[in-house]
């Protein structure tokens, strides 16, 4: 007899990698992998009903035996819009993870502040704020900042996923949130223009005069036209906010890929692009341990 799965995944969609390469470049001791996440299972987690695409299943055991393959020691895990703001299945995670694993919530403005204590002990310390079309119906700006005022007196920390075209008009706004403010993807560039261009150009112009913006430099997968294995493309984009903010930046996964369907990525070689883009082990080591270590776990911070 067959079993249904509870749920369906999106058609067209890629199952992460079964069996990624033991990556070359070995990660400094307490690596951290700040951008990955867990997806269900959507039989004891179910996705959310608005959600615009149904995952395969991806749990958090699946997660920790992915950390200690590819040589890292922690997890920040970013909740995904698949689960809306249901984050059982971040908190579960959170709570098996031997304190080993972060998190970043989505709340909505109506989130009690007993659940916003709650969250933070379960090791949360930011909330993500999405504004990629293809993912979530558009956010009204008020909430936005009423939930941004809320977290603030936590210590908590804003990511925001935008596209960077959207980036003109979602400016003044970025710039007005009071917290650190962390950006997926580099804002997620257009590497087929130049590196110097006028579009990366403004994503540099709010890095730069602005201190309290990081970057996360992830997701070569995505951003590449070139594509596997090497991704060239995206390195000068990686490169460029890895050397000129070395204290504001952060590494990740992104396993296990939400939306890939042009093909699926080895995490093994995505360690691998790491020195590509991080070229000494002093700006390694701020990327991939004093940067997240401060952002995250403070109070072990040095
Ligand atoms: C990512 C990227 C994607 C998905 C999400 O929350 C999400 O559903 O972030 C994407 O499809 O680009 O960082 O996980």
């Amino acid at each position: 007899m067959t079993v249904a799965p509870a749920f369906e995944k999106t058609p067209g969609w890629l199952d992460w990698h079964p069996a990624p390469s033991k990556p070359s470049f070995e990660p400094p001791a307490g690596a951290v992998d700040a951008h990955c996440h867990v997806f269900g299972p959507g039989a004891q987690f179910p996705f959310a009903p608005e959600r615009k695409y149904t995952p395969c299943d991806a749990s958090k055991d699946q997660l920790f035996a992915l950390r200690d393959h590819l040589g890292f020691a922690r997890n920040v895990i970013v909740q995904a819009t698949c689960h809306g703001a249901d984050n059982r299945a971040l908190v579960d995670a959170l709570e098996h993870a031997n304190g080993r694993a972060r998190g970043v919530a989505t709340v909505n403005a109506s989130a009690t502040d007993a659940a916003l204590r709650e969250l933070d002990r379960a090791g949360v310390r930011g909330v993500r704020f999405n504004f990629v079309k293809r993912l979530v119906d558009a956010l009204p700006r008020a909430p936005l900042l009423e939930i941004a005022q809320r977290i603030e007196p936590l210590g908590w920390h804003i990511v925001i996923y935008f596209e960077a075209q959207e980036l003109p008009e979602l400016y003044d706004f970025f710039a007005s949130l009071p917290t650190t403010v962390v950006v997926d993807h580099m804002g997620r560039p257009d590497v087929t223009k130049p590196v110097d261009g006028p579009e990366f150009a403004l994503f540099l112009k709010l890095m730069r005069e602005h201190e309290n913006f990081w970057s996360k430099a992830t997701c070569p997968e995505r951003l590449s036209k070139q594509g596997p294995p090497a991704y060239d493309d995206v390195v000068p984009f990686a490169q460029r906010v890895v050397e000129e903010f070395p204290e504001r930046v952060l590494w990740g996964t992104d396993w296990p890929h939400p939306n890939m369907t042009s093909h699926m990525p080895d995490d093994g070689a995505l360690v691998d692009f790491i020195p590509r883009i991080a070229r000494t082990p002093t700006l390694q080591h701020k990327l991939l341990v004093d940067n997240p270590m401060r952002l995250y776990w403070p109070e072990e911070a040095r």
